[in-house]
């Protein structure tokens, strides 16, 4: 096992991490920023480096810093965390040069599924459900032309190198066609380096999906079930569940199967996410694999049981995974509100001074965060601050729980999403699982109508 962890990260993640190295008896290491150099994560990590500058790119984006603090502590692994450099095929390629444990897949790994229309294909080729589309990138307007008319429009473009919602195009006729694939791909030649885009048939108002994996280096890979992650704004993720009320445990097992199964195909070790859209009649399609640790881990720890983050550790150490895919066992449903820094109905950032912090224990409840009373947000970095968990036996139970966690938080100084999510956790859509990435443009449009009739009377 790893004497001593560097964790390429900052906030509640870099604690979380922290929390795994200590369950494990492993020495983490905290780098940091002039902006962060009073964070707890470089209080309770045992030695910390300062990599630079506040602004990322100088910093938590370096990997030259990363690796020399790695190196001058004579840390034997990294942990990543999510962001930043979390799914670099070059971090984890120099990882590799030094000598250094890179915590999550192996470089081929994440430069494959990086390549959102190489995953695409080497998926359906293992048996994985995917949309109908192009077999890799479009090759110019005829082709897209062709390829769109045999699958009926909506079509949707998508950058190879994108993900996450970055660099989509929705077309709704061939006559807009054209036009939007020469746009889509100067933009991802723009933002990704690379201008190869792909078609997918659109689907509207689709449940997003995804299923949690961890795989050893010795051919063994599990799935934890799955998470829904339909409540987004702006590909923001704002409230996540364990499982899915959509899925029932026929589906979660053929669908866990085959994913395992796929992951298999590509080798793949350590944590993954496999991401899939499920129409509204209830046909399930991958669209993407993510390569890291992802901020909504913690539900599927809630109802599993299983320490993601330790596992990771340990398979990164050639450990063998513990437990068989018959041993996971699901208990109850978990929720998670994400608390970002930000005016709860315009989102804008909300950095500062936070007075008073205080969050609620009790029964079924887990709060991930760095945030404490006199603490400062930054403005630099992402404005989530924590992560509110609830776990109940049931889905009520647990929604009756964040309820009364989020009522009894305290948060002074700033303003935070937490009564939005008090308002999502009380919407009768919610409450029934009719959940779809449309939710909360809906929910949104209710809120702005009787904020408007407030105003008349
Ligand atoms: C789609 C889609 C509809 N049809 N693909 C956005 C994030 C990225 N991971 C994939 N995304 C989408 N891909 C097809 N073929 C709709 C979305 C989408 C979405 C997906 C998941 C969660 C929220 C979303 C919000 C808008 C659009």
């Amino acid at each position: 096992m790893f004497k001593k962890i560097l964790i390429a990260n900052r906030g509640e993640i870099a604690l979380r991490v922290i929390c795994a190295c200590r369950e494990l008896g492993i020495d983490p290491v905290a780098v940091y920023t002039e902006a962060d150099e009073n964070s707890l994560h470089v209080r309770f990590a045992d030695e910390d480096v300062c990599i630079g500058p506040p602004p990322a790119r100088d910093s938590y984006l370096n990997v030259p810093a990363i690796i020399s603090a790695a190196e001058i502590t004579g840390a034997d692994a990294i942990h990543p965390g999510y962001g930043f450099l979390s799914e670099s095929a070059y971090l984890a390629e120099v990882c590799e040069a030094c000598h250094i444990k890179f915590i999550g897949p192996s470089p081929n790994v994440i430069r494959l599924m990086g390549d959102k229309a190489k995953a695409r294909r080497v998926m359906k080729k293992a048996g994985v459900p995917v949309l109908p589309g192009s077999d890799g990138p479009v090759d110019g307007e005829a082709h897209a032309l062709k390829v769109a008319k045999d699958m009926g429009y909506p079509v949707i473009i998508k950058a190879s190198n994108g993900g996450g919602g970055r660099g989509m195009r929705v077309v709704r006729t061939p006559d807009e066609l054209g036009q939007s694939l020469k746009t889509a791909q100067r933009e991802a030649q723009a933002s990704f380096g690379v201008g190869d885009v792909y078609l997918e048939k659109y689907i509207d108002a689709p449940r997003h999906i995804e299923f949690q994996i961890l795989g050893d280096h010795h051919g063994a890979v599990v799935h934890l079930g799955e998470r829904e992650c339909s409540i987004q704004r702006r590909h923001q993720k704002l409230v996540e569940e364990a499982p899915s009320t959509a899925l029932t445990e026929k589906m979660r097992r053929k669908l866990g199967n085959t994913v395992v199964d796929a992951a298999k195909a590509v080798q793949y070790t350590n944590a993954g996410t496999f991401e899939f859209l499920m129409d509204q009649t209830g046909n399930i399609y991958f669209i993407e694999a993510n390569t890291r640790l992802q901020v909504e881990h913690g539900v599927t720890e809630l109802v599993t049981g299983i320490d993601i983050v330790k596992e990771m550790i340990r398979i990164a150490a050639n450990e063998r995974l513990g437990f068989r895919q018959g041993d996971v066992k699901f208990s109850g449903h978990a929720i998670e509100c994400r608390v970002n820094a930000e005016n709860p109905d315009t989102f804008t950032p909300s950095p500062g001074l936070i007075h008073a912090f205080s969050t609620p224990g009790g029964p079924g409840v887990r709060v991930d965060t760095f945030a404490h009373s006199e603490c400062t947000i930054s403005p630099y970095y992402d404005s989530l601050i924590a992560k509110i968990m609830a776990h109940g036996r049931t889905r009520d139970e647990a929604i009756a729980r964040m309820r009364r966690t989020l009522d009894m938080t305290v948060v002074e100084g700033i303003q935070t999403t937490i009564p939005l999510h008090m308002k999502i956790m009380a919407d009768p859509d919610f409450h029934a699982g009719r959940l779809s990435t449309a939710f909360m443009e809906r929910f949104q449009a209710e809120q702005q109508k009787k904020a408007n009739l407030a105003q008349a009377v």
